[in-house]
Parts: structure tokens; C-alpha cells; sequence
């Protein structure tokens, strides 16, 4: 089905003019710089990054850029252009780590557009890891963050008058799953998009590693629920002696084993950044299989040597890698089910 939605994925893709389609990458030659994010909006995301790491610039720097673009594009699932939660509003959810182990991290923060940046603000200028709700939102004001409207973007809006209507009134339990096709895995048949964030792990020039993930989370959760993606060792972890993490799906079961902090202690005792990435999904199906077999989750892992690899739980979870102004493309990730 065609409608805007697709319509700009696809131009955005095409804009791209660098989109590829490999099995899965895993064993790269050694290779510095090098970004990747996951879904397919990290091609655009990747450029920015890019942009940075290519004139030998820090890694922080390009895994903020790189993610404040998808944070801006209203036609996609993360920032204020994505679904609200079940009462109707958005909330954000974001952080960042760098090459020495610093960290910060936003919750449920309204009305701000680059969450991300508002994260390495409490990284940078606070004593805290992490500030969320009105606290956060306080925080991004006096750091001169503009406060946006209250006010949901129309394919939001339709979205969720059309959950209202059909739901039993609970968050929705991860449905990234239900997208088919092989680059359609994060649209429903209607051709939404139905995933909510993106994760960005990147290796400078220089060889120093650092990681930023930002999402509205699952659409239609609970009010006041955080998913693994503001949680340092959930959603994102990075150790610049051995590697870099990230993840996304359904945070719930990402949190429960710590899922990148794992990947990363995985890569530690001599893992692929691939195998690393099949390991903790194992962890996951090993701990609750039939669970597992409902819901996506996926994680992307880079390592020192500029490594890199991707796992999931069901089929479809694809994520962007970057490491020449020629080479950004799509690798459909292998998945467990
Ligand atoms: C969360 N991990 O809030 C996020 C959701 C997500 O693609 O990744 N959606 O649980």
C-alpha cells in the first residue's frame, strides 16, 4: 500500500543512493571509522554521523548528530512525531555514552525535540546519570531547549484514535514483529511504521567508541513506563577497551538481562560483535522461550577492531552500517525464530 508514510521511507532511501542488501556482515576486515544504527532510517542517520567521523571527528559527537536526524523527521516512529502513550501524549526517552564511561540519560520527557542532546547535557553538566518526567523537561528549558507544542503529529493522531477504538485499553506488547516483507519488517500492513527507536554505536578515527540510543518508546504503553532504551546496560552500553552496544524491541526482556551490558562482557571474553548479539538472544529465549517467540528484540554490536554484527529474535529487524562515504547500506540481521 502506498501512502505518505512509505512514500517518504522510500524517497529517503532513494535519496540515499546507497542502499545495499547483504545476508549478514559480521567478519569485516578491520575497519576504522565505522557507525552503524539500527532500521533502515539509519542510512540518514549515518550520514550525519558520518559526516563527523570522516573529518576524524569525536564518535560522541557523530552518534548525536547522527540520531538527532531521525529524531526530527516527523515521518518517522522516534521524537515528537511518534505514537503517544495510552493517554494520549508523547513521551521520550533517551541516552548516550562515550569513550570514557561517561553517561547520561533522559525519561518520560515531554515537548522537547532532540532528547538526545538534552542526555549529554546530564552527562556533561550535572552530577546525575539520569533526570526524567517534569525534572528533565526543567532541566532542557533552562538549558535552553525550546519547549515544542503539545500536540500529536496526524498520523499519530489516527493512530491513536484508531488504538482507542480497538484496544482493550493496555499497552501494546511489542508488535515490530507483525511487519512483513524483507524491507518492510517495521510496517504494518497499512504501512505505518511501528518501531520506535534508534540505536547508533560508532568507532572514530582516533579508535575511541561511543553509542547513543533515543526512542518514544512503545507506542500506547502505560503512562510513567520507561523502556530499556534510557537504561545504560539495557538499551546501550559502551566499554572503549572492547566494544560497543545497542538495542531495540521490546525493552521489558532487554532490561531483564542487562542486554547490552551482556553483548559487551560477551565481545569481552572473545566473542564476534555477531555472535555476542546471537548469545544475549539466547540468553532471552533461554529464560522465557515462549516469550520470545512473540516479541522482537534485536541488538547491534561493534567492536574495537571495527567489527561489526546484528541479531534478533524474529526475522525483520534490519539495521544501517557505515564506514565510507560509498558504503552505507541495509543488512537484514539473522534472527533466532
Ligand atoms: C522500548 N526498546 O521502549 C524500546 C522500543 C523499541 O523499536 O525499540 N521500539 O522498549
Amino acid at each position: 500500500m502506498f501512502n505518505r508514510r512509505n512514500f517518504l521511507r522510500l524517497s529517503t532511501l532513494g535519496a540515499a543512493g546507497l542502499y545495499a542488501q547483504r545476508a549478514f556482515a559480521g567478519k569485516a576486515a578491520a575497519r576504522k571509522p565505522l557507525v552503524i544504527s539500527t532500521w533502515n532510517e539509519g542510512i540518514n542517520a549515518n550520514k550525519a554521523a558520518w559526516s563527523i567521523l570522516s573529518k576524524g571527528g569525536r564518535a560522541l559527537d557523530a552518534v548525536e548528530a547522527g540520531v538527532r536526524v531521525t529524531e526530527a523527521s516527523q515521518n518517522c516512529c522516534v521524537g515528537l512525531g511518534a505514537n503517544p502513550d495510552r493517554d494520549g501524549i508523547v513521551t521520550l526517552d533517551a541516552c548516550i555514552m562515550d569513550e570514557k564511561g561517561n553517561c547520561g540519560s533522559v525519561g518520560a520527557l515531554e515537548r522537547i525535540l532532540h532528547p538526545i542532546s538534552v542526555a549529554r547535557r546530564v552527562m556533561e553538566k550535572t552530577p546525575h546519570v539520569m533526570l526524567v518526567g517534569e525534572g528533565a523537561q526543567r532541566f532542557a528549558v533552562a538549558e535552553g531547549f525550546p519547549l515544542e507544542p503539545q500536540q500529536l503529529s496526524p498520523e499519530a493522531e489516527k493512530a491513536y484514535r484508531e488504538w482507542l477504538k480497538k484496544s482493550e485499553y493496555k499497552p501494546v506488547i511489542n508488535i515490530e514483529n507483525k511487519g512483513h516483507g524483507p524491507f518492510a519488517p517495521a510496517h504494518l500492513e497499512d504501512g505505518s511504521l511501528n518501531h520506535d527507536t534508534i540505536g547508533m554505536v560508532a568507532l572514530d578515527a582516533a579508535g575511541n567508541l561511543s553509542g547513543s540510543c533515543t526512542t518514544s518508546g512503545m507506542g500506547f504503553k502505560m503512562r510513567g513506563r520507561l523502556g530499556d532504551s534510557p537504561i545504560i546496560g539495557a538499551g546501550l552500553y559502551v566499554d572503549n577497551a572492547i566494544g560497543a552496544a545497542t538495542a531495540t524491541g521490546l525493552g521489558e526482556e532487554v532490561i531483564k538481562i542487562c542486554g547490552t551490558h551482556l553483548v559487551v562482557e560477551l565481545m569481552r571474553q572473545g566473542h564476534s560483535p555477531l555472535n555476542a548479539c546471537r548469545k544475549a538472544v539466547e540468553r532471552m529465549v533461554e529464560r522465557d522461550p515462549a516469550k520470545a517467540r512473540d516479541n522482537q528484540v534485536g541488538f547491534i554490536a561493534i567492536n574495537k577492531k571495527g567489527e561489526y554484527g546484528g541479531y534478533c529474535l524474529q526475522k525483520g529487524f534490519t539495521y544501517a552500517v557505515c564506514y565510507a562515504e560509498d558504503k552505507n547500506f541495509i543488512v537484514n540481521a539473522p534472527a533466532r525464530f
